[in-house]
């Protein structure tokens, strides 16, 4: 018998923009719950929902006996969860939710449905707190550490925080074998020409950008060695034959000493693979930094660049300035490594002229690729508790998630539509240059024109060419 049955409720069956998009990505976090209850003797499965249907879980929850079903919640995924819940409950499941969008919720979720909100990491919770479901049931957890649950009187509890892991590499890896890690490397290949695998090196971040949320590894940063790491990556290598890789770490070149030891480990073991991962510009200033990511085989790296007006970046307490976002990203390039771009309209208090900084930002810096995004406050941040009442739910709580909300005091929606607008036909115009680039120039100042009529201003300064 089953002693714990874990699933995530993302469905690309249900996700038409995803499947369009086809980077899906195996659920590490659960994985790594999966590979530390087995180790401990519990009996655990995964249904992995992303290839899967709505339906063939459901068939799986019907199959008898009910036991205990986990749940890795995020910010996208709160109303397929709690459907997810609802079939479980009417099925018999005691439902346990971990994951850093249910941490941010925990009385939401549980007066849906759940039994138990697990906080905070997974794996030492849910080995302490299987056996005391069994021994006391759901609504008499006192004392579990890292989890909220209702008592009898359908009052919330909740218990103090677990403390981290301090050696993470006593941990299992991900239980890779309880899911079919192979469908994501081939439906990579199939989708784009080369297979991908993902893995992390650390947990957790020290910096404090204000609208990030930090709700499953605090403000610690704690590292893998670099043999345990090597020893992963070699061992997925061998065994999936990926053609690249995703470091899913929040800044994969935080720590330069660990970073270039990796790397001549990788090389005494002659193993360079393109890998994709995520990092900050002040973590690239550095010439031997660029180069040991090129030796390794870093194709690209994506920088959270957020906006480039340095007035908007200190409101963020991103610790960054536009010029390291400049530099880093021309660096890159210079040592043929791809940039994406993370950027962030609508921040509180960003201006027409802070717009405009950034279309300059990303004009001159030319990153290959970049993505756009209206901020949204999690909840549990400190953008989200300094915007107070101007957090504005556009729909019920249930169907929503923390993308939806509006914020009062800040342009429309549409505004963002022109800048994005803007932003794109100015960056193709400059690639193409002066003739060929007239019709996008064209379009730009058309996109300007649309977003300055709805801001009702001119801007003074920044992107007024
Ligand atoms: C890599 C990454 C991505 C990659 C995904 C690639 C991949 N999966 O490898 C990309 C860039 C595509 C991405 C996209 C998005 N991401 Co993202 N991403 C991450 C990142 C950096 C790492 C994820 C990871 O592997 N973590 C490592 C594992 C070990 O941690 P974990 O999953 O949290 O698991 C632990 C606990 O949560 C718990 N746990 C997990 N499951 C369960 C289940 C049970 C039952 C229990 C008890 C416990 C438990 O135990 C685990 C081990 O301790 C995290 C930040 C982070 N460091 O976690 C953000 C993060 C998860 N992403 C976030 C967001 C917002 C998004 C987007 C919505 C962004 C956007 N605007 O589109 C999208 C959503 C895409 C999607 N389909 O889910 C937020 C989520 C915030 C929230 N409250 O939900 C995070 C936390 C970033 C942040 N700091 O704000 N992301
Ligand atoms: S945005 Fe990146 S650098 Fe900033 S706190 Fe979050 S994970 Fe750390």
């Amino acid at each position: 018998m089953t002693d714990l049955l874990l699933t995530h409720g993302y469905f690309l069956d249900e996700d038409a923009k995803e499947r369009e998009i086809m980077k899906p990505y195996p659920p590490l976090g659960l994985l790594y719950v999966a590979a530390y209850v087995r180790r401990a003797g519990i009996s655990v499965e995964v249904f992995d929902t992303t290839f899967s249907t709505r339906d063939a879980l459901l068939a799986r929850l019907s199959a008898a006996p009910a036991g205990v079903l986990g749940i890795y919640t995020n910010l996208i995924t709160r109303a397929s969860v709690l459907g997810v819940v609802r079939e479980a409950k009417a099925r018999g499941w005691t439902v346990v939710l971990g994951g850093p969008e249910a941490a941010n919720y925990p009385a939401e979720y549980l007066t849906s449905g759940a039994d138990v909100v697990v906080f905070g990491e997974g794996e030492e919770t849910m080995v302490e707190l299987l056996p005391a479901l069994d021994a006391r049931g759901p609504h008499r957890l006192q004392g579990v550490a890292g989890t909220a649950f209702l008592d009898e009187h359908g009052a919330l509890v909740t218990n103090p925080d677990r403390a981290q892991i301090k050696d993470i590499d006593a941990l299992p890896w991900p239980d890779r074998d309880a899911i079919d890690i192979q469908r994501y490397v081939d439906v990579w290949r199939t989708h784009h020409g080369t297979g991908s695998v993902n893995l992390i090196t650390a947990r957790g971040c020290p910096y404090r950008c204000r609208w990030c949320s930090h709700a499953v590894f605090g403000y610690t940063h704690r590292r893998r060695s670099v043999v345990g790491t090597a020893d992963e990556l070699q061992f997925l290598l061998e065994r999936y034959r990926p053609d690249i890789v995703w470091y899913a770490d929040d800044v994969f070149t935080i720590h330069h000493r660990w970073l270039s030891e990796y790397a001549a480990e990788l090389k005494r073991r002659s193993i360079r693979v393109p890998f994709e991962t995520i990092s900050r510009a002040d973590r690239m200033m550095k010439d031997d930094v660029l180069r040991t990511l090129a030796d390794m085989g870093c194709w690209r790296i994506w920088i959270g660049a957020e906006s480039g007006s340095q007035r908007i970046l200190d409101s963020m307490e991103r610790g960054v300035t536009v010029e390291q976002v400049l530099f880093a990203t021309q660096a890159a390039k210079r040592y043929g490594i791809q940039v994406g771009m993370f950027l962030m309209w609508g921040y509180d208090g960003e201006t027409v002229d802070d717009i405009g900084a950034t279309v300059d930002l990303v004009r001159n810096a030319d990153p290959d690729v970049f993505l756009t995004t209206v901020a949204y406050p999690i909840k549990n941040t400190p953008y989200f508790d300094v915007l107070g009442d101007r957090v504005v739910a556009t729909r019920a709580w249930a169907e929503a998630t923390d993308r939806d909300y509006d914020v009062g005091g800040r342009y429309p929606r549409e505004l963002y539509r022109h800048a994005d607008r803007w932003l794109r036909q100015e960056v193709e115009s400059h690639r193409l240059g002066a003739t060929q680039g007239a019709a996008a120039r064209a379009e730009a100042l058309k996109a300007r024109a649309a977003l300055l009529a709805l801001a009702g201003g001119i801007p003074s300064s920044g992107g007024s060419r």
